[in-house]
C-alpha cells in the first residue's frame, strides 16, 4: 500500500475513517469505504452524480464520477448507508472504482485529503461492535469467516456470526442474573437465611448453567482444529515413501520422489482440506545416521517438525525388515504406516493400530485419511455448531470455576456465593463484550485486515 498522506492524525473514536476494503492488487473492482460523522460530506465532494449525495437513497447504487477537485480520477458506483442502518452503525459510503492499485489508492487519498483518516485494522467492525450492531463473538466471527480455509471452518464461523455463541452466553447470563437477584435478596435480610428448599432449587439452577457452559467449552478443541488446522508430520527412514505419501494426500505432485535415498533434504510444508478439516502436512528428510552436515541439518529439522506436530506418521517400507522407531521421535504421537504393500507377494496383515497403504496403487489411503482426522481430534458432529475460540475458552473456564465455588458456598451462606456468581457473570460478559476492557478489544481488532 502506498504511504498515504494522513491529514487527520487524531485517532478519536468518532472521527471519520476511510480504507480500501478489497485486497491489494489488480482486480476488476476495488471498494473504498468511508465511515463516520463526515462520511457523506466527504462523499459529496468526492463523488459527482446526477443526484446530490444528500438526496441519494440509502442502500441504492448510483453511477457517477470520482473527482479529485476538478480532475476526474475514475468512473464508479457509490452507495450510501445512513446511520444507524449501516455496517458500522454510522453514516457510511462505499465507492466502487476500477481495481487498479493506483486508482483505488488515489480515491482513498482524496478521501483522506478531504478530512477522513486512514482506518486502523478492524476499525469498521470495532465501530459496529461499539455501536451495538453485533456482539464481540460476532465481530470475531467476521475475521474467522474471512480467514476460513475449509467449508467446515466457514460453516462454524457463519454460525458464530449469526450469533450462536452470543445467544448461548446471553441466556446463561440472564439465568445467572436471576439467580443472583434471589441470593441477594437473602443478603438483604440476613436474619431469615436461605431456607433449605430454596437453597436446593438455586443450587440446581447454578449447576444447570455450569453444565450448559461446559457443553460450549467442549467445542474448544473443534474450534482450534477448524481455525488453525492440525499439523501432521510425515517421518521415517530414507526411501520409505514419505514424499510419495505427501503427494498422495495432497492429490498433486508437490514433493520430488526418487528411488535415491536422501532425496528430501529439507522439511516441506503444504496445507490441504481433509473432509473439510484444514491440515498442514510436513514432509521431512529421512532419518538416519549420517556425517553429511546438510543431511544432519535435515534430520534435525525433521525431528523439530515431529515435535511441533499433533500427529506423526511413521512411514515404513513394508517390503523391508521392520526398522526401529527413529530415535528422537516423540512416541506418544507416532502412528505406524506400512507403505509399498503392493510389493508383497502375500497379503499384508498390519497390527490393528497400524495402517497399511500403497502410495503407488492408492490402497489404504482412504482409511489412513479418516484415521489422521481421528488422531487429530475431529469430533463426530464437527461443523454442526459454532465452535468457541481460545479467548472464549479462557472466559468460560473462569466462569465455570466461579460457579463451582458458588455451588459449594451456597451451602454455607449467601454472600460468598453472590460474589462468585458476579465473577462468573463478569467472565461471561467478557465473551460478548458487555464488560469494557480496552486491552481485549484492541488485541481482537488489531488482528483484522484494514477495511473490515
Ligand atoms: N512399489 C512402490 N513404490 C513406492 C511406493 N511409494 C513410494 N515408492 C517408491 O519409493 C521410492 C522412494 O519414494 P519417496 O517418496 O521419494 O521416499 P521418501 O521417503 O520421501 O525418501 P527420502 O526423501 O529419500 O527420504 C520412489 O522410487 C517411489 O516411487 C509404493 O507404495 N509402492
Ligand atoms: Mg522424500
Amino acid at each position: 500500500m502506498p504511504p498515504y498522506h494522513n491529514k487527520k492524525s487524531d485517532a478519536a473514536p468518532n472521527s471519520t475513517i476511510a480504507a480500501i476494503a478489497t485486497p491489494a492488487g489488480e482486480g476488476a473492482i476495488a471498494l473504498v469505504r468511508i465511515s463516520g460523522p463526515d462520511a457523506l460530506i466527504i462523499t459529496a465532494r468526492l463523488f459527482e452524480t446526477s443526484l446530490p449525495v444528500e438526496q441519494m437513497r440509502s442502500r441504492h447504487l448510483y453511477f457517477g464520477r470520482i473527482m479529485d477537485g476538478k480532475i476526474v480520477v475514475d468512473e464508479g458506483l457509490c452507495a450510501v448507508f445512513r446511520a444507524p442502518g449501516s455496517y458500522t452503525g454510522e453514516d457510511l459510503a462505499e465507492i466502487s472504482c476500477h481495481g487498479g492499485i493506483l486508482v483505488s489508492s488515489r480515491v482513498l487519498q482524496v478521501a483522506l485529503d478531504l478530512g477522513a483518516r486512514l482506518a486502523l485494522p478492524g476499525e469498521f467492525t470495532q465501530r459496529a461492535f461499539l455501536n451495538e450492531k453485533m456482539d464481540l463473538t460476532q465481530a470475531e466471527a467476521v475475521m474467522d469467516l474471512i480467514r476460513a480455509q475449509t467449508p467446515l471452518a466457514l460453516r462454524a464461523a457463519a454460525l458464530q456470526l449469526e450469533g450462536a455463541i452470543g445467544r448461548e452466553t446471553e441466556a446463561a447470563r440472564a439465568e445467572l442474573l436471576n439467580i443472583l437477584a434471589h441470593i441477594e435478596a437473602f443478603i438483604d435480610f440476613p436474619e431469615e437465611g436461605i431456607d433449605p428448599d430454596t437453597g436446593i432449587v438455586l443450587l440446581k439452577r447454578i449447576v444447570e448453567v455450569r453444565k450448559r457452559l461446559e457443553v460450549l467449552l467442549a467445542t474448544a478443541d473443534e474450534g482450534r482444529l477448524l481455525r488453525d488446522g492440525a499439523r501432521i508430520a510425515i517421518c521415517g527412514e530414507p526411501n520409505a515413501g514419505k514424499s510419495s505419501l505427501l503427494n498422495r494426500l495432497l492429490g498433486f505432485e508437490r514433493a520430488i520422489v526418487s528411488h535415491i535415498p536422501g532425496t528430501t533434504r529439507d522439511t516441506l510444508e503444504e496445507s490441504a482440506s481433509l473432509e473439510g478439516i484444514p491440515v498442514h502436512f510436513i514432509d521431512t528428510a529421512g532419518i538416519r545416521e549420517t556425517n553429511d552436515p546438510i543431511e544432519l541439518e535435515g534430520v534435525r529439522r525433521a525431528l523439530l517438525a515431529a515435535e511441533r506436530a499433533a500427529v506423526i506418521l511413521h512411514v515404513i517400507d513394508a517390503s523391508q525388515p521392520l526398522p526401529p522407531l527413529p530415535p528422537g521421535l516423540p512416541k506418544d504421537k507416532v502412528h505406524r504406516v506400512w507403505n509399498k504393500i503392493d510389493l508383497l507377494s502375500v497379503p499384508f496383515v498390519a497390527p490393528p493400530e497400524d495402517t497399511a497403504i500403497s502410495c503407488l496403487s492408492g490402497i489404504g489411503i482412504p482409511t489412513l485419511v479418516s484415521r489422521i482426522l481421528e488422531w487429530a481430534g475431529r469430533p463426530s458432529d464437527c461443523g454442526q455448531f459454532a465452535a468457541i475460540n481460545a479467548r472464549h475458552q479462557s472466559c468460560l473456564k473462569r466462569g465455570c470455576a466461579a460457579l463451582e465455588r458458588a455451588e459449594q458456598e451456597l451451602k454455607v451462606g449467601a454472600e460468598l456465593a453472590a460474589l462468585d456468581l458476579r465473577l462468573a457473570l463478569d467472565a461471561l460478559g467478557e465473551i460478548v463484550g458487555v464488560i469494557d476492557n480496552e486491552q481485549i478489544l484492541s488485541s481482537i481488532f488489531s488482528s483484522f485486515c484494514i477495511g473490515k
